[in-house]
């Protein structure tokens, strides 16, 4: 934050994803393991899949993203809730140090729309989630998941709160810590590009999110009630 890559409102996004970390013991539950297969199917099949980076992700698993990045092929775009240009530049100068290649989503190249947003987040690259058909988006806010969703864009979520309307509005919500579900979406991404694209389809269409997240709150009251 002292940097300017997070902002103050980040912080407390931070603490609220804590407060749901503990009730999953701190660790990946088997739902989210099986979210991650499906989202690295979902990121292997698509025609243009790119990862939204917001100031919480940059500093949280910068190098992670990088390294997810080179492994899908898929760009890197900034894009911020809370927008300037000073703060876009930061993040993607602080990506290029950890190894990225182009970072979309800077300034004046952010020039299509989401429709159904009214702040500066509707702006997105043309080159990026403009023309993407999947869209990675770590510690989302609620409105731009939905928008996102609304313009046929399919979202894979990456969100501690299995209640929110951002995993909710997600064909794919990973209910885990960045700092640990990105590794494992790359090494899943890894192991799935060796498999043959029917085996892919099936991981996906065989995927309902709605189930998942129930079987997520499943698990972390089975956590719970392991401490009362
Ligand atoms: O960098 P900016 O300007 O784009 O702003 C980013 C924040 C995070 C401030 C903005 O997107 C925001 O306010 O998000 P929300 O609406 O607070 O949503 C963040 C969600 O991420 C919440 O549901 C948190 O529970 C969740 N979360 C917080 N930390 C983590 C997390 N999920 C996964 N891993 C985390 N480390």
């Amino acid at each position: 934050m002292s940097k300017g890559i997070v902002v103050p409102q980040g912080l407390i996004a931070h603490g609220r994803g804590e407060a749901f970390d503990y009730i999953l013991g701190e660790e990946t539950l088997p739902a989210a393991t099986a979210a991650t297969s499906a989202a690295a199917a979902f990121l292997l099949m698509a025609e243009h899949p790119v990862l939204s980076v917001n100031g919480n992700t940059a500093a949280l698993a910068g190098k992670e993203i990088v390294n997810l990045s080179a492994t899908i092929s898929a760009p890197i775009e900034v894009n911020l809730f809370h927008r300037t240009n000073r703060r876009e530049r930061l993040i993607a100068s602080y990506l290029k140090r950890l190894g990225a290649g182009d970072v979309l989503g800077l300034g004046k190249s952010a020039s299509s729309t989401i429709r159904g947003i009214a702040s500066s987040r509707r702006q997105t690259d043309p080159r990026g989630i403009g023309e993407a058909d999947v869209v990675l988006i770590p510690l989302e806010d609620g409105d731009r998941a939905e928008a996102l969703s609304r313009d046929g864009k399919k979202i894979i979520a990456i969100d501690l709160n299995p209640l929110s309307r951002t995993s909710r509005a997600a064909s794919v919500s990973i209910v885990d810590n960045v700092v640990r579900a990105i590794p494992a979406l790359t090494h899943a991404s890894y192991r799935l590009k060796k498999m043959r694209r029917t085996s892919l389809e099936r991981l996906v269409s065989d995927f309902d999110n709605q189930r998942n997240l129930a079987g997520t709150i499943k698990e972390m009251i089975e956590y719970l009630r392991g401490w009362a």
